[in-house]
């Protein structure tokens, strides 16, 4: 069976004008859930939905290689890092990310995060802006918890470094030169740490990623090249601080749906923040290449292709979810975890496949944040723009989400 196809050389445009909405869009459209379309010329598939999210994390029928688009490998990802692996090297990759995430490490960040909310908080007598607050919280704890706050005590020199890889992924011009510049800068200050960890010229904590990653050997036992660790120490980074885009969407449910603010007075932020993760946008969708030349469900996959699996679209389909466009966290209550199904973070497993490497730490960060803004501080949200917009990639509240302290 052919899959219906996007006539036309090129729907990148409608892609940056439809944003989140444009695989839900045109798959309604074509009564499909995988559909052809192209990209500034390139053939691309889309897909969404919980089986074809099982597809597309299935490593015999994908692979990541060249998946992502170049100008994202300069400015969000870097080149040379774990999202572009496959196999036995990508699985020995994310076995270092991985050993950093166990239960006393995350409980180490709940803690940092929490001290920062203080220091924050305190800081700002009358009024804060959630947003650019919750990037220098997250800049000095991810810093921190990486170690690399030993050789660079200035939080303040990396928090617009670090923004500007996530938050201009998807422009072009001016900020797409910005985001560039940002990350050459930081992978710079970062391969002079490692040099200097390698020589015992800095005495790095031994337990903590800039020491490991510096000292990591790949699957063929010999030492990363020293660009390669700072990659991979900006994928710990940059995400971290990436999570106040969370953090902003989540102040802004506890305004928009006070009535469900009981879930976390009431000891269960987990769901409430699992709903924050499903119903808001963020990461659009996730990219990978056909391996070989397949068939699934009388559809042809061709080798080479990209194709895209819709996250968004897959945490909001009909299907999966009742009612999914209404924000409700009793839907995360009695929930049975499925690997496929809600995916805000990647679907699959985490050790052989693709998936967030930091899904649980971003739990963690979220939870104990949600718990800190309704069980410590006394605020209220004066008049704003609360606006957000479902075409910029990534999405915030236009005003950043004010509030001022009682
Ligand atoms: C991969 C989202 C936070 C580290 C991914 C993927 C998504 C994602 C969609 C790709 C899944 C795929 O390709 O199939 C997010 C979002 C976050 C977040 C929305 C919230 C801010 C974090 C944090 C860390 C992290 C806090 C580290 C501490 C990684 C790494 C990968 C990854 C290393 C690559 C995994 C691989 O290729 O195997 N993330 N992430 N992320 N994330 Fe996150
Ligand atoms: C991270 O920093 O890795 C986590 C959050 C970043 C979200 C940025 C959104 C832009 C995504 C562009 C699409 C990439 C598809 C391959």
């Amino acid at each position: 069976m052919a899959m219906p196809k996007e006539n036309g050389l090129d729907h990148t445009l409608e892609v940056l004008k439809e944003g989140y909405h444009y695989i839900m869009n045109h798959a309604e459209k074509f009564d499909h859930r995988i559909f052809e379309t192209r990209f500034l010329a390139e053939k691309v598939i889309c897909m969404v939905g919980k089986e074809e999210a099982e597809l597309f994390y299935d490593n015999e029928r994908f692979s990541r290689k060249n998946a992502a688009p170049g100008r994202i490998q300069k400015t969000l990802f870097g080149q040379g890092g774990v999202q572009g692996l496959d196999g036995q090297a990508h699985h020995h990759r994310k076995s270092l990310f991985m050993s950093l995430m166990t239960k006393e490490k995350l409980t180490e960040m709940q803690l940092l995060v929490r001290e920062e909310w203080r220091a924050e908080v305190d800081a700002n007598q009358e009024k804060m802006e959630v947003y650019d607050a919750a990037k220098n919280v997250l800049t000095r704890a991810a810093l921190k918890w990486t170690g690399v706050s030993l050789a660079s005590a200035d939080a303040e020199q990396w928090v617009d470094e670090l923004s500007d890889m996530f938050e201009h992924a998807a422009n072009v011009g001016p900020k797409h030169w910005k985001a560039r510049y940002s990350r050459i800068k930081a992978q710079g200050w970062l391969e002079d740490m490692v040099e200097k960890v390698r020589n015992h010229e800095l005495a790095a904590d031994q337990d903590r990623a800039l020491y490991q990653f510096s000292m990591h050997k790949d699957h063929n036992g010999e030492c990363l090249d020293k660009n390669i660790v700072a990659v991979e120490l900006l994928n710990v980074l940059r995400p971290i601080v990436a999570i106040a885009v969370y953090i902003d969407f989540l102040m802004l449910s506890i305004h928009d749906f006070p009535e469900k603010v009981a879930h976390i007075q009431n000891g269960d932020a987990r769901s409430f923040i699992q709903e924050v993760r499903r119903y808001y946008p963020f990461f659009p969708f996730a990219a990978a290449r056909v391996k070989q030349d397949f068939s699934w469900k009388g559809y042809e996959f061709k080798e080479g292709t990209l194709t895209l699996i819709d996250l968004y679209g897959t945490n909001h389909d009909p299907d999966i979810w009742e009612n999914p466009d209404r924000f409700e966290p009793e839907r995360f209550v009695d929930w049975k975890r499925n690997p496929f199904d809600f995916i805000p973070q990647g679907g699959g497993e985490f050790d052989i496949g693709h998936r967030c490497a930091g899904e649980w730490m971003t739990i963690d960060i979220l939870k104990e944040t949600a718990e800190f803004f309704v069980n410590e501080v006394s605020y209220s949200f004066p008049k704003q723009n609360f606006a957000y917009s479902m075409n910029d990639i990534p999405s915030l509240p236009k005003s950043g989400v004010v509030i001022t302290f009682e």
